[in-house]
C-alpha cells in the first residue's frame, strides 16, 4: 500500500464514522468522490426543478381571477426562485459553479422533476399543484432536512417551511372552488384527475428499479426509499381528498387494515421513463424558455461581474 492509499483509507474511516454517528459532513470535510457526485446530481436536479417549476404557474399570473390570487401566486413563484438559489448555492459548496450546472440543464445532461413537463390547463391547476405537487414535495423534502450533507439539510429547512405555506394555499384555493358552482367543482375534479398520477411519479421509480436509492440511503443523503415516501404521500392525501370532496382517480385505492396503510394502483412507469427521457408534453418548451431566459439575462450577469470587479479594485486601492 502506498502512503496515499493509507491516507485515503484513514479518511474514509473518518467519513464512515461521521455518517454512522449521524453527524453532518461539511464542505471542508473529506468525502468520497461518489458521495460528492451523488450530491451534486441530486441537489442540482432539485435546484433545476425549482427554477423550471416556476414556468407552469408563472403562465397563470396574468390570468389570476383576483388581485388577492395574483399576489399569492406571484409570492409562491418568487419563493420557488429563492429555493433554486439556495440549492444552487448548496451545490456550489461541492466545487461546481452555477453556470456549469445551468449548462448541464440546458444540454440535457442533468434532469429536473418530471412533474413540470405537464401543462397547466385551467386555474384549478394552481390549486392542485399547491395541494398535490407541493404536498409530494414536502413528503419528500422533510426527511431531507436530516440529510447527511450540512448545506443541503440546512437549505431544506427553509424550503420546507415555504412549501408548507404553498401546500396550504393550494388546498385553500381548491376548497374555495369546491364551495362554488357545479362548474367549479367539476374543474377541480378534472384537474385532480390529471395531476394525481404524475404526483405519485415525483417520488421516482419503484425501489426495485431505483439504481441510486441503496447507496444514497447508506450515505444518509436519502432517509427513506422512493416507495416509502410515495406510500406516506398517499396516506396523507386520502383524508385531505375526503375533506375537499374530490375523488382520487384510482380504482384500486383502499384502506388496508392489516398494513394500516392504503393500497393503491401502480402509476404508468413507462410514462415516467418517457417524460424523464425528454418526451413529455412540455419538455421542449420548458427548456427553450429556460434557454431564452438565460440568454436574455446575459447582460445582468456581465453587469454584476463588472460591478463586483470595480468594488474589489476600489477596496484594494
Ligand atoms: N423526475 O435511482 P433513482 C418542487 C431520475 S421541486 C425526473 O430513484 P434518486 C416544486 C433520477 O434522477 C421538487 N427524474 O434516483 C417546485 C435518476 O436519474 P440520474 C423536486 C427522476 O436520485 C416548483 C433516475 O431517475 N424535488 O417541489 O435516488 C413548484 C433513477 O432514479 C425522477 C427533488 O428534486 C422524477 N420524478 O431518487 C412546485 C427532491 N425520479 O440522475 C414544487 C430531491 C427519478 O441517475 N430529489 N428520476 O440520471 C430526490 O429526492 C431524488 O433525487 C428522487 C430520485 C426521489 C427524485
Amino acid at each position: 500500500m502506498t502512503l496515499e492509499m493509507v491516507q485515503e483509507s484513514e479518511l474514509l474511516e473518518g467519513f464512515d464514522a461521521t455518517i454512522a454517528h449521524n453527524q453532518r459532513i461539511e464542505p471542508r470535510d473529506w468525502m468520497p468522490e461518489g458521495y460528492r457526485k451523488t450530491l451534486i446530481r441530486q441537489i442540482a436536479q432539485h435546484a433545476h426543478s425549482e427554477i423550471i417549476g416556476m414556468q407552469p404557474e408563472g403562465n397563470w399570473i396574468t390570468s389570476s381571477p383576483s388581485l388577492r390570487r395574483k399576489a399569492i401566486l406571484l409570492a409562491k413563484v418568487q419563493d420557488e426562485a429563492g429555493h433554486g438559489m439556495y440549492l444552487y448555492s448548496a451545490a456550489e459548496t461541492l466545487g461546481v459553479d452555477r453556470a456549469e450546472l445551468t449548462e448541464r440543464l440546458l444540454s440535457g445532461a442533468q434532469k429536473y422533476s418530471s412533474i413540470f413537463n405537464y401543462p397547466t390547463l385551467t386555474y384549478a391547476d394552481m390549486g392542485t399543484i399547491g395541494w398535490l405537487v407541493d404536498g409530494a414535495a414536502i413528503c419528500n423534502q422533510v426527511p431531507l432536512c436530516r440529510s447527511s450533507y450540512g448545506p443541503y439539510g440546512r437549505a431544506m429547512i427553509r424550503v420546507c417551511k415555504e412549501e408548507s405555506f404553498h401546500q396550504r394555499q393550494g388546498f385553500e384555493l381548491l376548497m374555495t372552488m369546491m364551495r362554488g358552482t357545479e362548474e367549479q367543482r367539476a374543474m377541480v375534479q378534472e384537474s385532480v384527475n390529471r395531476w394525481w398520477w404524475p404526483s405519485l411519479m415525483m417520488f421516482g421509480p419503484p425501489d426495485d428499479d431505483s439504481p441510486n436509492t441503496a447507496q444514497s440511503m447508506a450515505w444518509g443523503i436519502k432517509r427513506h426509499t422512493n416507495d416509502e415516501l410515495r406510500q406516506r404521500f398517499v396516506d396523507m392525501s386520502v383524508p385531505q381528498a375526503e375533506v375537499l370532496g374530490v375523488t382520487l382517480p384510482d380504482p384500486d385505492l383502499r384502506w388496508n387494515a392489516e398494513r394500516e396503510s392504503h393500497d393503491f394502483g401502480a402509476p404508468d412507469w413507462s410514462e415516467l421513463m418517457d417524460v424523464i427521457k425528454g418526451n413529455g408534453l412540455c419538455n421542449a418548451e420548458r427548456i427553450a424558455n429556460r434557454r431564452k431566459a438565460h440568454e436574455d439575462g446575459a447582460w445582468v450577469r456581465e453587469a454584476a461581474t463588472a460591478f463586483a470587479l470595480k468594488n474589489a479594485k476600489e477596496s484594494v486601492a
